[in-house]
């Protein structure tokens, strides 16, 4: 008999909706693309809930597109462990798991549970070079039985690779083709062909402000499209007002400041996919706008000691490689700014918006090449 494969991936919050963003989108991936039955734990179900409202955050188990999707509670209810257990994020497996798996791994379990299971420690994205070196290895439990494996996404073929679900560019392409449809999905009023369209996540240390007078002053008509729950308090006081709420615009020089309502994650990627260019920030959205294939600006979520220092510049090494020293200065220039609290020079970026452009859709062509996060998992775990 042909035994179903399961796997549990466990993730604990620590802010924002990075955490449970990725972990969803690789469990739906896993589900859809591998027919792999997937209980994804979390220990707080309700930035899920602001991404996929379908999810009700206050039930204990519940089954959403197809994955399971469990509250993970303390003490830690007995269950078999899965075939493959993913560790996101280094979030600590509860000890009478891992204790079920090194049963199971060293044949103490009844003969159902006997199997040998993967443990994976899935890391955050980087695109530093000794994250190459690590990924992959085998890291032996102290006590028990049992390996764990460092998987770390990446930029490169020696590394995990990038969450990219199968079909991705096609239907990217198929909308982006149509923008008066795609603005319709979005049930935002197309807008004029003169305008730079530009989608603003981010968090609340950047210089939104400096931004927001930048493009006031710029030499051509900007629109920021801007999801609600981050219209922080430098807009609105921007605007001369005490709130901003989704639905409102404020109109200053060159620029036309609108507040959007936060999106499904589906509909948050079709934003990407529409606007010119993006403001993106921490993990995911980053990565959802490179699928893009607009030029992107990354507001890197802040590590203590200033260990994102490091990555940020690593990223734009690698993503200005292939780009004209001119332009990659501008690119530059602007992600110091941002990530600094600095003064930004907009129009000095924008100038080079159509070498930017053509440099978005080279690169994310260039990633294709690379196997997926989610295949790349699957072949690893399938070899051990
Ligand atoms: O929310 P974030 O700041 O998450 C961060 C990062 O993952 C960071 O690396 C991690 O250490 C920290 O969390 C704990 O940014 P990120 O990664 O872009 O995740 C945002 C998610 O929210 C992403 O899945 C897209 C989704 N989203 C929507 O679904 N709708 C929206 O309207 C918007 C603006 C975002």
């Amino acid at each position: 008999m042909k035994r179903t494969v399961r796997w549990d991936i466990f993730c604990r919050i620590v802010d924002n909706y990075g955490d449970a963003g990725i972990c969803w989108r690789l469990a739906r991936q896993l589900t859809a693309e591998f027919g792999i039955n997937v209980r994804l734990l979390l220990d707080d179900l309700r930035p899920l809930q602001r991404i996929c409202p379908e999810v009700d955050s206050n039930l204990a188990v519940q089954h959403v597109r197809n994955v399971q999707i469990l509250h993970w509670v303390e003490p830690f209810p007995a269950i078999i462990p899965a075939n493959v257990v993913i560790e996101a994020f280094g979030c600590e497996l509860p000890a009478s798991y891992v204790a079920a798996m090194a049963a199971a791994s060293s044949g103490l379990a009844n003969t159902d549970e006997k199997m040998k299971r993967v443990w994976i420690n899935l890391e955050y994205l980087s695109a530093e070079p000794w994250v190459e070196g690590f990924h992959e290895l085998a890291s032996p439990h102290p006590r028990l039985p049992l390996i764990k494996y460092f998987f770390f996404p990446g930029f490169t073929a020696a590394t995990g690779g990038l969450i990219r679900e199968a079909g991705l560019f096609t239907q990217r392409d198929f909308l982006q083709s149509d923008p008066a449809k795609l603005w319709s999905e979005l049930g935002i009023p197309y807008p004029a062909s003169d305008e730079t369209i530009v989608s603003l996540f981010s968090y609340n240390h950047a210089p939104i402000s400096n931004l927001l007078y930048a493009w006031t002053a710029s030499k051509s008509p900007v629109r920021c499209l801007l999801p609600e729950s981050v219209a922080s308090l430098q807009a609105a006081q921007w605007a001369g007002k005490s709130h901003l709420a989704a639905g409102e615009s404020v109109q200053h020089g060159n620029l036309v400041l609108q507040v959007i309502p936060f999106m499904a994650q589906e509909r948050y990627d079709h934003l990407l996919w529409a606007c010119d260019c993006n403001f993106v920030r921490g993990e995911d959205s980053f990565v959802r706008a490179q699928w893009a294939a607009r030029p992107v600006i990354w507001q890197i979520y802040p590590q203590q000691e200033n260990a994102h220092h490091p990555k940020l510049r690593a990223f734009l090494d690698l993503y200005c490689r292939k780009l004209p020293k001119d332009a990659a200065d501008a690119l530059r220039s602007l992600h110091q700014g941002w990530n600094d609290s600095e003064q930004l020079d907009w129009d000095n970026f924008w100038k080079y918006r159509k070498v930017l452009q053509q440099h978005a859709v080279a690169w994310a062509e260039q990633l294709v090449h690379i196997p997926d996060l989610a295949s790349s998992l699957v072949n690893f775990c399938g070899s051990r």
